[in-house]
């Protein structure tokens, strides 16, 4: 099972910290810049100074999108340095991708046997159906949004729905991301590959949904440059084996005066409140 190269890393460390690799260039510490691949050095001096600390890397492909071809080439030599240096650490690319299914077999191509990522983030919008070459992929990661971190994530997601009662099933109104949040824990989690993203700073959410769902590990951004509060989150979120959560800063991390200082500070805010 793909969630147990996480729970094996974070019982190792004895960590829940995701280092968020969202490099952009414009904001690169200006030693870099002189270099061949500035955008790939920046992320091998980070991955250097907190992977003691970090239990999963997770890159948003905006911030080497924006660079064109030489973002995407950076990219793939900072997974491939991942993958050769610290095989045991999870990786997330964050694309937010998911379109009709046949399309859908071009990203996994991409994403999982190409640039070799661990998991991804995926849009739920299209439905199972649509997603099913992801979910098929045993040996990879599906997460899927359900309760984002932004403060407009309500707009759509807060809207209460009722089934028809013609429908199988409760016709009970619910809030459509506790309708996501049941559908992929009952039905698309059947190989045991989903996560979902749930917010650090939506925390009634995050209660409600470990709540309904049982183990199943939440990716929760907005810690750090978002302002989610660390020991509220772990109360919130973590699974009865102190696991299910995989807490990621990127800004606060990345750009932080001493990166290592501040993945450690995170890490050891982690250990202490997890066990209280
Ligand atoms: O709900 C989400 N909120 C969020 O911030 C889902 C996400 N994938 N993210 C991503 O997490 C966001 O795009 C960014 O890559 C990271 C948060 O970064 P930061 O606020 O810690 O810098």
């Amino acid at each position: 099972m793909i969630v147990n190269k996480y729970n094996k890393r974070a019982k190792k460390i004895n960590s829940l910290l995701c280092v968020g690799l969202d490099s952009d260039f414009t904001k690169i510490p200006k030693r870099f810049l002189k270099l061949k691949f500035p955008q790939f050095e920046f992320n091998k001096w980070i991955i250097d100074e907190t992977h003691e600390y970090a239990v999963a890397y997770k890159m948003n492909s905006a911030f080497y999108e924006m660079r064109g071809d030489k973002g995407i080439a950076e990219l793939k030599m900072t997974i491939d340095y991942l993958n050769k240096n610290y095989p045991d650490i999870f990786t997330i690319f964050d694309a937010k991708r998911a379109d009709i299914g046949n399309t859908n077999n071009g990203y996994v191509i991409s994403i999982f046997d190409w640039f070799c990522f661990d998991a991804v983030t995926l849009h739920p919008y299209l439905g199972q159906e649509a997603l099913q070459p992801f979910l098929d992929r045993k040996d990879k990661c599906s997460i899927i949004l359900c309760r984002t971190s932004n403060p407009g994530a309500g707009e759509f997601q807060d809207l209460v729905l009722k089934k028809p009662a013609s429908a199988k099933g409760s016709s009970e109104a619910k809030p459509l991301w506790q309708i996501v949040a049941e559908k992929v824990s009952k039905d698309w989690n059947k190989n045991k590959n989903c996560m979902l993203v749930v917010g650090a700073t939506y925390l009634k959410e995050m209660k409600k949904i470990r709540s309904i769902i049982g183990g199943m590990t939440f990716l929760a951004p907005g810690i750090g440059a978002q302002g989610g509060d660390l020991k509220s989150v772990l109360k919130s979120g973590l699974n009865s084996k102190g696991l299910g959560l995989i807490i990621n800063s990127s800004r606060g991390i990345i750009f932080a005066e001493n990166p290592k200082e501040e993945a450690k500070k995170l890490c050891q805010e982690i250990r202490k409140y997890k066990d209280n």
